[in-house]
């Protein structure tokens, strides 16, 4: 089916609202090339965007209320939940229950399954997110993000649970993020293309700027925690080495990290490379969490045409045990993630 041709008709300067396709009519073109779409995963994405903007509005504001800084708890990961962490997860959770699209959900910030009050319908997709991705950063005014990964409930109908969880990455429907930086973006697939959207406060809708997003075959930055290099397996090590040296079929790759994953993705899936949270002695499974993190970000890199491993396997064929466990990560431009492998596999 051709997909819906976008149209921005120049009327005038760049501060003009550009006649271009919004996220909601991206949604509904795509509802209406599918016979047997309900309408329910529109209304999900709705949601979402909604509480993309919500929790949007609150961040570009964040050092104007009393909303930066600590909380003074930590969640179920050990770490500092921020004010923010908890505004996002509570707007997210609240947002996505009223409108009877899931069964059940999964956040960074709560320990257990999150179900469903018997006032709303229990939905046919389950919605795993991290609703404030990086939110060290939220202090010093540098990009954090929303993850999500929506899968269809596998359990009959009725309250969801941790089976409807615990799903391959491989099951997914549809991912995404929201970046919140030097302007806010949402970047989503659902497993054939990968589209960003920029929104534009002005008008308060998403508006597609990045049609079919592709990863570049290969890139030239590499992105990890070069702090943590004394603590890495000595094939980390060694490819970190290598990638940071130029040789006779090579340019010394340069390093950016943001610390926020997705901020350092969507760097990789625009400009090409590899980020990298490998295991090390103190993060023994590695530091990201597979559901909510590694497994929606390598759907959306696979989808553009990247890679996506735990060091060994495939993250999108990890069956996962655990709401909350963790995962090594390699993701990025095919050739990188390849000669990284080749280094930490010899
Ligand atoms: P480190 C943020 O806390 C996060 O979960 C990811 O967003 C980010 O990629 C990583 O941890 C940064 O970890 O140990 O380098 O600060």
């Amino acid at each position: 089916m051709p997909r819906a041709m976008t149209r921005t008709v120049s009327i005038g300067p760049v501060e003009d609202t550009p006649l271009g396709m919004t996220l909601e009519r991206h949604l509904l073109d795509r509802q209406r090339r599918m016979p047997e779409a309900t309408g329910d995963f529109t209304g999900l994405f709705q949601q979402i965007m909604l509480a993309a903007k919500i929790i949007g509005s609150r961040v570009s504001k964040a050092g104007l209320s009393d909303i930066l800084g600590r909380t003074g708890t930590t969640n179920v990961q050990g770490e500092q939940v921020q004010k923010l962490d908890e505004f996002a997860n509570t707007v997210i959770v609240q947002t996505v229950e009223a409108g009877g699209h899931v069964c059940v959900m999964g956040s960074e910030e709560v320990e257990n399954p999150i179900t469903i009050p018997s006032q709303y319908p229990q939905g046919k997709y389950v919605l795993q997110f991290d609703p404030l991705d990086g939110s060290g950063n939220i202090d010093i005014n540098a990009s954090i993000g929303t993850i999500f990964s929506i899968h269809r409930r596998v359990t009959p109908p009725g309250q969801g649970s941790m089976k409807d969880l615990l799903q391959k990455g491989s099951e997914i429907v549809a991912a995404g993020y929201v970046i919140y930086g030097s302007s806010n973006m949402l970047v989503y697939s659902t497993g054939d293309q990968v589209d960003g959207f920029t929104y534009d406060p002005g008008v308060g809708e998403f508006f597609l700027s990045h049609p079919d997003i592709r990863i570049p075959q290969r890139g030239g930055i590499y992105s990890i925690n070069e702090g943590n290099y004394h603590n890495w397996s000595e094939g980390t090590q060694k490819w970190v080495d290598w990638i940071k040296t130029p040789d006779e079929n090579k340019k010394a790759y340069r390093l950016r990290y943001i610390g926020a994953m997705v901020a350092d993705i969507h760097r990789t899936l625009l400009r090409g490379g590899i980020f990298v949270y490998p295991r090390d002695v103190k993060n023994k499974k590695g530091k990201l969490r597979l559901l909510y993190e590694a497994s929606p970000m390598a759907f959306l890199v696979e989808a553009a045409g990247g890679a996506a491993s735990d060091g060994k396997n495939r993250i999108l064929d990890i069956q996962p045990t655990e709401l909350h466990q963790r995962t090594p990560v390699f993701i990025g431009s095919p050739d990188d993630v390849a000669d990284a492998l080749r280094f930490v596999n010899a």
